[in-house]
């Protein structure tokens, strides 16, 4: 591999215990893949060249350890880190594979639960804190239904704002730098979970008590699944100033939570967010949530994950090779060309203006048969992914 596309760590590029780690089992087969200890894990990313590891509480300790042995786990893990230089940039809760979350946790009907939820997320969030996280994930996979007869809709967000709105003030008790991300996924493993998209996220943040704590991880796949453009949802959340995180992987329209490796599948579309992510100066993470193939022993899991960093990488020099292609530029520079006449309509409303724009003059019918390039413009841009220009 060449070493124009190597990793580094100002690129952040971090993946999760859950990822590298997964061993390839789905719902009709067995795992395919021995399970590798958080500390293997950490050496493998090493060795790839990843800068950070994320994790769920029960990734690192088991739901059932006894506190002797999760000290132990925690021990051994930091040393991990120490030798390596890999960092944990954020952490999260498994609050959807035990049994006690069948019916979600923070919008769980049952108030034990509900509580219960909120004690292993404080647990979870100390543990984060203790290993450097500065960012916290809030993916709420079982916090929908099956039935919309089980669960009063307006009644669960308010269980969810409730339990965001505690959560933010133990982090504020406890003096925790941390920053809250929340996640949004249509559906799988619920039927339909709630808060479906990252534009119902950020609409549901301004009613928290402290939105300046809370931004969005909007997740390549979970947004293709609801069959939306990706790029649109994170230009949005950067537009709001509320991209804390973000989860690269890929996805094809209309099929099962794939996870595929970043760029596999749209490339065009992995390309623009790439783009929109560097020419914003996106400095956050670029977390890859995704996993090998099941076909895959572990010499394939590397591959897969050195994968996902090359092609981001191969992207972002795509991006300065577009940014900088004079035709694709010259053409841009065409379809947006203003001659200044407009100025004085348009931009910010005052009475003035309003009111001589009502009297100008529209020749509709040449602006209706103007055409705009764009089959240029794209076929420019497949060129230049496509490796010719
Ligand atoms: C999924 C989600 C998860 C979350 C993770 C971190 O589809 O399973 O993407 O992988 O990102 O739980 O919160
Ligand atoms: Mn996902
Ligand atoms: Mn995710």
């Amino acid at each position: 591999m060449s070493h124009k596309f190597k990793p580094t760590s100002k690129h952040k590029f971090s993946f999760g215990l859950w990822t590298v780690g997964n061993p390839g089992g789905d719902p009709f087969g067995q795992p395919v893949r021995k399970k590798l200890t958080p500390v293997e894990l950490v050496h493998l990313l090493a060795e790839v060249g990843a800068w950070g590891v994320n994790l769920h509480d029960n990734d690192l300790i088991p739901i059932n350890a006894t506190s002797s042995e999760r000290q132990q786990i925690i021990d051994e893990f930091k040393n991990a880190l120490d030798e390596t230089g890999i960092v944990v940039p954020m952490a999260t809760t498994n609050l959807f594979s035990d049994p006690v979350f069948k019916d979600g946790a923070f919008t769980s009907n049952d108030s034990k639960v509900r509580a219960y939820a909120l004690q292993k997320t404080m647990n979870a969030i100390d543990l984060g804190i203790e290993l450097g996280a500065s960012m916290y994930v809030f993916w709420g996979g079982r916090e929908g239904v099956d039935t919309d007869a089980s669960k009063e809709s307006i009644q669960s967000l308010k269980r969810f704002r409730e339990a965001l709105n505690y959560l933010c003030e133990y982090i504020k008790d406890q003096d925790y730098d941390l920053k809250f991300a929340l996640e949004a996924k249509p559906n799988e493993p619920r039927a339909d979970i709630f808060l479906p998209t990252t534009g119902a996220m950020l609409g549901f943040i301004e009613t928290l008590d402290y939105p300046e704590m809370v931004g969005v991880n909007p997740e390549v796949a979970h947004e293709h699944m609801a069959g939306l453009n990706f790029v649109h949802a994170v230009a949005q959340a950067l537009d709001a100033g509320k991209l804390f995180h973000i989860d690269l992987n890929d996805q094809a329209f209309g099929r099962y939570d794939q996870d595929l490796r970043f760029g596999s599948v749209n490339i065009k579309s992995a390309f623009f967010l790439v783009k929109l992510l560097e020419d914003n100066n996106y400095d956050g993470c670029r977390h890859f949530d995704a996993h090998a193939y099941r076909t895959e022993d572990y010499e394939g899991v590397k591959d897969f994950a050195r994968g996902c960093m090359r092609t981001y990488l191969i992207l972002k020099e795509k991006v300065d090779r577009w940014n900088n292609d004079s035709e694709i530029q010259s053409l841009l520079s065409e379809i947006n060309a203003d001659d200044g006449t407009m100025d004085q309509y348009l931009g910010k409303y005052e009475s003035n203006k309003a009111a001589a724009l009502k009297t100008q003059n529209f020749d509709r019918k040449s602006l209706g048969e103007r055409g705009y390039g764009y089959e240029r413009l794209d076929q420019l841009t497949m060129e230049l992914l496509m490796g010719i220009r």
